[in-house]
């Protein structure tokens, strides 16, 4: 019976019940949220934004061309992922007020190589993409995040960990602006295409760049790191907004773009 349905519906059911799941209050925190706990309201605010993200990427693969809708299950996938961790990063801040390191990196260490099988979906879609740029892509992302967790765990002095995750960063931005990714895409990419990469580019390059800034005031400024947790939870949030649910809408919109182009 079950299957039956799943089969005749177009829209995934196991996408809806996975929400279901996710969304179901055994999740919530227990511990009542203060009305003025700032950064409490903004792990709330972003918990519920990505759910309503996740929902809303899973649905729209049904109206755009098959080659996009990975991009789009990726996209959901990402936000699915980050919300069930702000479910728990939500509840350790509420509960403890300190900063929740350990689900904060489990969460980036799968979403951001997520986000570079993106880029490389994107490029995938218009041409032949050579394997090495992906994974150029991946040592780039775990150098960075090593380097960060380190530091931020306080398993490294916090300013080599950090000069670390730089340098995995820097290489990053390096393979997308200079390296072999940024010439396939100057080479064959549609306009539309070539737009959205350039628009991806700078949210590697503007919207990633606010990550360091968080763990600059959470760490680097010679105050106690739990007195700074406030601020730096607050700028990684903000981050995520940005650059897991913006990300996904910029994908969202050439795919539409560009399937519309093809019926057309
Ligand atoms: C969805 C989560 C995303 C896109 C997370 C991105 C995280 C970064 C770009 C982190 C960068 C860092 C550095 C560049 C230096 C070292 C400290 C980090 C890990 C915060």
């Amino acid at each position: 019976m079950l299957t039956k349905i799943v089969s005749r519906t177009k829209t995934p059911l196991w996408s809806i019940m996975i929400l279901g799941l996710t969304s179901s209050n055994t999740f919530a925190s227990t511990a009542m949220l203060d009305q003025d706990d700032l950064v409490g309201i903004s792990f709330w605010l972003i918990s519920m934004a990505l759910v309503a993200s996740t929902a809303f990427f899973f649905l729209e693969r049904d109206v755009v061309s098959t080659k996009w809708k990975t991009s789009l299950t990726v996209s959901g996938l990402v936000t699915l992922v980050a919300a069930v961790h702000y479910f728990y990063m939500r509840e350790v801040w509420v509960e403890t007020g300190s900063t929740p390191t350990v689900f904060r990196y489990i969460d980036w260490l799968i979403t951001v190589p997520l986000l570079m099988v993106e880029f490389y979906l994107i490029l995938s879609a218009i041409a032949k993409v050579p394997t090495g740029v992906f994974w150029r892509l991946m040592i780039g992302t775990l150098v960075m995040l090593i380097g960060g967790y380190l530091g931020e765990a306080a398993y490294l002095t916090a300013f080599p960990a950090f000069i670390i995750g730089m340098l995995g960063w820097v290489f990053i931005l390096y393979e997308i602006f200079a390296g072999e990714a940024s010439k396939i895409n100057s080479g064959s990419a549609t306009p539309a295409v070539q737009k959205a990469f350039n628009t991806m580019r700078w949210i590697v390059t503007i919207g990633w760049a606010i990550y360091p800034v968080g763990y600059y005031f959470g760490y680097l400024t010679g105050n106690d790191p739990s007195e700074s947790a406030s601020l730096l939870n607050l700028i990684y949030n903000l981050a995520d907004v940005l650059n897991k649910i913006t990300f996904g809408l910029i994908i969202w919109n050439v795919a539409k773009t560009e399937s519309e182009t093809l019926k057309h």
